[in-house]
Parts: C-alpha cells; sequence; structure tokens
C-alpha cells in the first residue's frame, strides 16, 4: 500500500522585470486553466484544488495517488525566452510505505524542451524513500527534499543548465514545462 501527494504553488518568474510566464500559477482559477493533466496506472488518482491543504486563504492544487503503481503529472508547458528565469513555489511532500517492489516519489519541477517540444533534461526537487532508484545524470539533476512541510523551493534556469546539466545544450532549449510530477514504481 503507497500513498503520495505533493502539493505546490508555483510560479515561473523574471528577477528583473517580475513577469509570470505561467497561466493560473497560482491555482485560483480551476485546474483546467492553463494546467494539463496526465495519468496513467492503478488506484485513486485524484488532481484537487482547495483552500485548505496550506493555512493561508487562497488555493493550492494536490496531486494525490493512493495504491499505485502509476504516474500523475500536472504540468504546464510555456515558451522560455531567455534562460534568465527562476522557477519558485511552495509545495508540501508526503509519501508512505514503499517497498523493494514498489515505492513512491513525489517531485516538482521543470523540463528543459526544444522547439519540437522534446525533453532534453530536467531539474526536480524529489521527496523518496530508500528503494527508491532515480539518479542524477548529466540531462537530469535531483534535489532531495529534506522538509517535507510547506517551503519555499526555486531553481535558477541559468545555473540549472550551466552547472548541473552540462548534457543539455541551453542554446537549444526553447521551452520549459513545469511540472508536479508523482511516480509510483510497479514491481
Ligand atoms: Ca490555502
Ligand atoms: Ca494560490
Amino acid at each position: 500500500m503507497k500513498i503520495l501527494l505533493a502539493l505546490a504553488l508555483p510560479a515561473l518568474l523574471v528577477p528583473a522585470l517580475g513577469q509570470n510566464l505561467l497561466t493560473n500559477g497560482d491555482f485560483e482559477q480551476e485546474l483546467t486553466v492553463g494546467w494539463t493533466q496526465e495519468k496513467q496506472g492503478i488506484g485513486l488518482q485524484d488532481f484537487t484544488r482547495d483552500t485548505g491543504y496550506d493555512p493561508d486563504p487562497d488555493y493550492e492544487a494536490r496531486v494525490y495517488q493512493y495504491s499505485g503503481p502509476g504516474i500523475m503529472k500536472l504540468g504546464q508547458l510555456v515558451p522560455l525566452p531567455d534562460t534568465g528565469y527562476e522557477l519558485s513555489f511552495r509545495a508540501n511532500f508526503r509519501i508512505e510505505d514503499g517497498s523493494p517492489s514498489c515505492w513512491p516519489v513525489g517531485s516538482v519541477g521543470i523540463e528543459y524542451c526544444n522547439a519540437a517540444e522534446e525533453v532534453l533534461g530536467r531539474s526536480l526537487f524529489y521527496l523518496h524513500d530508500e528503494f527508491c532508484t532515480w539518479t542524477n545524470s548529466p540531462t537530469e539533476h535531483l534535489v532531495e527534499v529534506t522538509d517535507p512541510d510547506w517551503r519555499e523551493y526555486r531553481f535558477q534556469l541559468g545555473e540549472e543548465l550551466r552547472s548541473h546539466l552540462t548534457g543539455v545544450d541551453p542554446a537549444d532549449v526553447s521551452k520549459v514545462r513545469v511540472l508536479i510530477y508523482n511516480y509510483t514504481s510497479s514491481g
């Protein structure tokens, strides 16, 4: 039995201008506005939106999976004018009851895509257990979530590409997908 959920309020910003590239990045409109929902697998898989996940008065999104295996993605693909952008968001992560044959990962981050919308690499904050087999590579930067309670996270895209994604040519990146991504392995 597995329980897995991630909640987030992402915003993609230009530090200098404060321009947000995301539509409905604060989830104050329905999840169908701006965001794409994708799910595969079995068990309970819910995309929801409510004011009560975080005690503040406005809305948050929740991606919840129970007793997988499967994947769930709440994503938004946007053109990226240049790599001087930063992804910042608040999130809360929870996973439970993994095993060597079936283990959960909760993650939030960004996929770097070319003009044809092929994924070139990704940067993810992730919460996992000891059974998880995900590893860093020249096209994947995984950052451990050490405090699963509500807190702020950020990726500076230019710095990510320069320092952690040596397998991705920044010149090829013309779009990015902000992603809340739940994964439960199949045994
Ligand atoms: Ca709230
Ligand atoms: Ca909100």
